[in-house]
């Protein structure tokens, strides 16, 4: 199996080289020696799937090598995040071949009794399955609203995913090969690699304290909604890490170290995927001590019906619905405002159907004339906490943005 638009090379490949000359309509000039991560202008919009194999033609291109790709929200209208409509964030490129019968994941580290190594068919062959719906967003998404901008993908609010997975218990694995006492975290290592082609660096390795490694709903996964993982999604094995930074659920995974220290992987030190300890000013300079790791995402929702711009008719009732989810906390209450956030009405919420998964919401709105409306919808975690109606705390590298999803609707005759 292969994956990703470029070959060894560098250059594109030829199969792909095939459906951009039929896209565009007519041959592409010196199209083999395209430079790395060039691709001609307008190919990716709403022709995604050329490029992409098995994702949606309307998801949106934020950068193409790597790839990172989200969805609009009304694209994750679906209760379970089918393959096509998950969002890619890649920090590096994706293994070119993949072969599942050598496939090994090897579980190391200072913390470790005993280092071992598992086929694929060993996972599933000498522990129990579990299959739980998790919600994995990326700690980037909704960083386009800050301002200043924070550098990074400008994720809007579609770097978010719900869907099912299947595979073991991270814990019965680490169990497996023992946990010293003095073990504090895990790190994971991916097949996928560096940008820049040097062999001997990692695009990234994160990973999470013990105490959520050993959680009954961190999995190593080989399923996803009951198929293969898609490629770029983790194929053939991941992390899924539910309630956490994305960045935590660890694709293409090979490797898991079990670390005395808190893990050190590229992507866990300096900036990266934390934030300030204490509030700070918008563009404000922070010492980089004075930083911590994010841990569970905050309380957030989103409104995926209708689309923002749906148009109804004076008269008409209006189903709006969403999913909310709150990290390692669950979702107590969701309100929608249609006066930008005066009055609120409060929304029927179903429970997850496991821990960790994202929980779904519905409310009949009624428009008292004709005219332009935003629905604006905010969520409330089970400590009674709520999301902000305007951008949280600015920080520099724009995590963390869980302010109200708009959408806006016009009543008219
Ligand atoms: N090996 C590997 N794992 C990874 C990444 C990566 O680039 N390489 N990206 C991480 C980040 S930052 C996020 S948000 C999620 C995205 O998961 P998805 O692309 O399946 O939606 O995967 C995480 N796991
Ligand atoms: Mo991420």
């Amino acid at each position: 199996m292969s994956s990703g638009i470029w070959n060894r090379r560098g250059f594109l490949k030829k199969s792909v080289l095939g459906s951009l000359t039929c896209l565009v309509g007519s041959n592409i000039v010196h199209a083999a020696s395209l430079p790395k991560g060039v691709l001609p202008l307008g190919i990716t919009e709403g022709q995604l799937e050329e490029v992409l194999p098995g994702k949606h033609k309307d998801l949106i291109v934020l950068n193409d090598r790597p790839w990172n790709v989200e969805a609009p929200p009304h694209l994750l209208d679906d209760r379970i995040t089918p393959a096509d409509k998950m969002f890619v964030r890649n920090n590096g490129i994706p293994p070119e071949s993949i072969d599942l019968s050598t496939w090994k994941l090897t579980i190391e580290g200072e913390s470790v009794v005993d280092s071992k190594s598992y086929s694929i068919a060993e996972l599933k062959s000498k522990f129990k399955h579990y299959s739980y719906q998790l919600t994995l967003e990326c700690g980037g998404n909704g960083r386009a609203g800050f301002y200043p901008p924070a550098s990074g993908n400008q994720w809007a609010e579609g770097a978010v995913s719900c869907a099912k997975w299947t595979g073991v218990r991270l814990k019965d694995i680490l169990n497996d090969a023992g946990v010293k006492e003095d073990a504090v975290y895990i790190g994971y290592y991916g097949k996928d690699t560096h940008i820049s082609g040097d062999p001997d660096k990692k695009p990234i390795s994160r990973g999470v304290p013990i105490s959520k490694a050993m959680e009954d709903e961190t999995l190593i996964a080989w399923a996803m909604n009951d198929e293969d993982i898609p490629t770029m999604n983790g194929y053939p094995l991941r992390l899924a890490v539910g309630g956490w930074p994305a960045s935590t659920s660890g694709k293409w995974l090979e490797r898991i170290s079990i670390r005395n220290i808190v893990h050190d992987g590229p992507k866990m030190t300096g900036t990266s995927y934390r934030v300030p300890k204490n509030p700070v000013a918008p563009g404000e300079k922070v010492a980089e001590e004075d930083f911590k790791i994010i841990e569970s995402m905050p309380i957030k929702s989103l409104v995926t019906y209708p689309k923002t711009g749906a148009v109804i008719k004076p008269s008409q009732a209006l189903s709006v619905r969403g999913h909310a989810w709150a990290g390692d906390l669950s979702v107590s209450k969701v309100q929608v405002s249609i006066d930008f956030g005066a009055t609120w009405q409060v929304c029927s919420l179903e429970k997850p159907v496991n821990r960790l998964a994202w929980q779904h919401w519905s409310a009949e709105v009624n428009f008292p004339k004709e005219g332009y409306y935003e629905v604006w919808a905010k969520a409330t975690d089970s400590e009674g906490k709520s999301q902000p109606m305007v951008i949280p705390g600015w920080n520099p590298k724009g995590y963390l943005n869980n302010s109200c999803h708009r959408i806006a609707i016009k009543v008219a005759s």
